[in-house]
């Protein structure tokens, strides 16, 4: 039986269709509209910030010469990971005792299924490690000392997550003798500006239709030890739904997971709502619950169409790219 790219029978759609003809229009409008199945599209790679054109530079040839969508994700997240950012990866972010962790989740269109791992120490690839998860257990999440020990079973090996940089950034913070802001009172009815963003999210189409998502992150500086963010959550940091898009989320992890944002972006496209509405429409939530914090989410349908939203970083120029066969196009969002 021929299925549209939603997997829904043409044949069983029809027949319902005439099916309710048949009933007359009270009856008829009774029934829920189905919204109408979203395009295939083509090929796209889509990722977060600054260094999202270097990450679909690494990414585009590889769907153009038609890799799996999840190699990827994994290897233009590979590529931020290894860039020496600060927020992303090894050499950045020090916890409240100088270490570095990573937070990293990845994400298959087609099964629903994700790994992740959530205050990995001591290992550089973090998305890597996620994919391991994902595809060698049943778990979903693996954190800690527990996730080096995992990631060592997998084969990677172990080294000093600490740079000179961010040595220097705990040095600095450290000698100032203050607490961490962590356990400041919750930013609710507060303006909540942590410094700092940058975590990278990429979605990708490959040529046989499959969607993934990943995301991969250092988190929030001089965060407490074994904190971890929304990026390992699945429906905060990303999500994908194989037959409508994805969604990468970024900011205040600690506040926006409260909200799956983008579990939600997904749903409301889903529903039949446009992508950039849907990215608006996620991040007003936040907002109109009371939240002024710093936060982004950019989302993609599976036929291409795009769009992004952001509260907060007045200063900041949050911003996504993607990358098509008719080239990368680096979009503000406003
Ligand atoms: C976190 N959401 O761990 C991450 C940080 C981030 O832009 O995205 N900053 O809270």
């Amino acid at each position: 039986m021929a299925t549209d790219d939603t997997g829904i029978s043409r044949r069983a759609f029809g027949a319902g269709a005439a099916g309710l003809a048949a009933l007359g229009p009270a009856q008829a409008s009774a029934k829920p509209a189905k919204p109408s199945p979203i395009p295939t599209g083509k090929p796209f790679i889509l990722t977060t910030w600054d260094f999202g054109a270097g990450a679909n530079a690494i990414g585009w040839p590889m769907l153009a010469g038609g890799g799996s969508a999840l190699d990827v994700v994994e290897a233009a997240i590979n590529h931020v990971e290894l860039l020496g950012d600060y927020w992303v990866g090894a050499g950045g972010v020090p916890n409240e005792v100088g270490e570095t962790t990573l937070d990293a989740m990845i994400m298959w269109g087609p099964t629903h299924d994700a790994g992740a791992v959530g205050c990995l120490k001591r290992v550089k690839k973090a998305i890597s490690v996620a994919r391991k998860v994902m595809e060698e257990t049943q778990h979903s999440l693996i954190v800690g000392d527990d996730a080096t020990r995992f990631a060592a079973r997998m084969g990677f090996t172990e080294s000093s997550l600490t740079s000179v940089v961010s040595q220097q950034a705990w040095d600095n913070w450290a000698a100032k003798g203050e607490k961490t802001n962590a356990f400041d009172p919750e930013p609710i009815g507060k303006d909540s500006k942590l410094v700092g963003h940058d975590t990278v999210g990429s979605i990708a189409l490959d040529a046989a239709g499959n969607l993934c998502v990943g995301c991969s992150t250092n988190g929030r500086e001089f965060k407490i030890p074994g904190r971890v963010g929304d990026s390992p959550i699945v429906g905060a940091g990303a999500y994908v739904d194989q037959a409508v898009g994805a969604a990468v989320a970024t900011g205040n992890g600690d506040v926006m997971m409260r909200f799956l944002p983008t579990y939600h972006a997904v749903e409301l496209m889903r529903g039949g709502m446009a992508p950039q509405a849907a990215a608006e429409a996620t991040i007003k939530r936040i907002a109109d619950a009371g939240y002024s914090i710093d936060g982004g989410i950019a989302v993609i349908r599976r036929d291409g169409m795009h769009g992004g939203a952001k509260t907060g970083w007045a200063d900041t120029p949050f911003s996504y790219s993607v990358q098509t066969a008719a080239g990368n196009v680096k979009v503000p969002v406003a």
